[in-house]
């Protein structure tokens, strides 16, 4: 190999290096463009990866802490008329569609553990039952597309209060029918607009949207608003998630 072809060989290792690093960032926060910069003057080798990553990782960890500083726990997420929405909604998974799981709603409970006093299972009557809102909001994904959407169920805060959650714990964290998974920040699960939905439009959930149950969280990114919900926990552990435990930025507040 040529000098020539060595060095742009080395390039391109440090553009795709580079480009996992825009991947695995969180794009819409404040990013340290000195630290990328940094990074970009130094001179990567593909033995440097190890580094890299854990660099990454520790600017990611730095700005999960810095965007739960920020967070203002009565900011409202704006919210539209119901003619703003937008329709058909889309689709989205680590799936296609057609792969979505029915979960049958008759027989379904909701499993409740960790730092709660009442761990007994939810029914559907029995989220059905707890006070019902709803909330025209953007739906912001990370892969390039937001769209407005109806949801509606109960405030999140409610349920916590009914299973006496321990409010001073971390995280939240859920499980889903498609083994998807992730968690929040206890801010985020009690912020007024943080709602466990049972309903899209006037509706129940369709299977594609989560059905029977889905957590909307308006002041978070699409990936952190889990569908087809069947656990959740509270803990002090940190759960991780689907796409946080691939890199995405666990925080990801929109
Ligand atoms: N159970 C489950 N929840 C999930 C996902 C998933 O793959 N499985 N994808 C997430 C992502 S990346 C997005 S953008 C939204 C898409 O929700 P929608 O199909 O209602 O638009 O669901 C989120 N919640
Ligand atoms: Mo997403």
């Amino acid at each position: 190999m040529s000098l020539l072809t060595r060095k742009r060989a080395a390039l391109a290792d440090h553009r795709s290096a580079l480009a996992k690093v825009e991947r695995r960032l969180f794009l819409r926060q404040a990013l340290s463009f000195g630290a990328l910069t940094m990074l970009a003057g130094c001179d990567l080798e593909a033995h440097d990866d190890d580094l890299i990553d854990r660099v990454l990782w520790a600017m990611s960890r730095w700005n999960d802490k810095a965007q739960a500083a920020l967070f203002d726990p009565n900011r409202l997420a704006p919210t539209y008329p119901e003619s703003a929405m937008t329709r058909p909604f889309p689709f989205n998974a680590y799936y296609p569609e057609s792969r979505t799981p029915l979960v049958n709603g008759d027989d379904f409970k909701l499993e409740v553990s960790g730092l709660v006093d009442d761990k007994r299972p939810w029914t559907i009557p029995m989220l059905r039952a707890l006070p019902q809102t709803s909330q025209v909001t953007r739906h912001i994904c990370v892969e390039g597309w937001s769209a407005i959407g109806k949801w509606g169920g109960a405030p999140f805060r409610v349920f916590l209060e009914r299973v006496g959650a321990d409010m001073r714990a971390k995280y939240v964290g859920f499980k889903c029918a498609d083994n998807y998974y992730s968690s929040i920040d206890m801010a985020t699960a009690l912020h007024p607009q943080t709602l466990l939905a049972l309903d899209y439009g006037d509706a129940p959930l369709p299977p594609k949207y989560g059905y029977p149950l889905k957590l909307r969280v308006p002041t978070k990114l699409g990936f952190k608003n889990p569908k087809l919900i069947g656990a959740i926990f509270v803990t002090n552990d940190p759960p991780g998630g689907f796409w946080e435990d691939q890199g995405y930025n666990w925080f990801s507040g929109s």
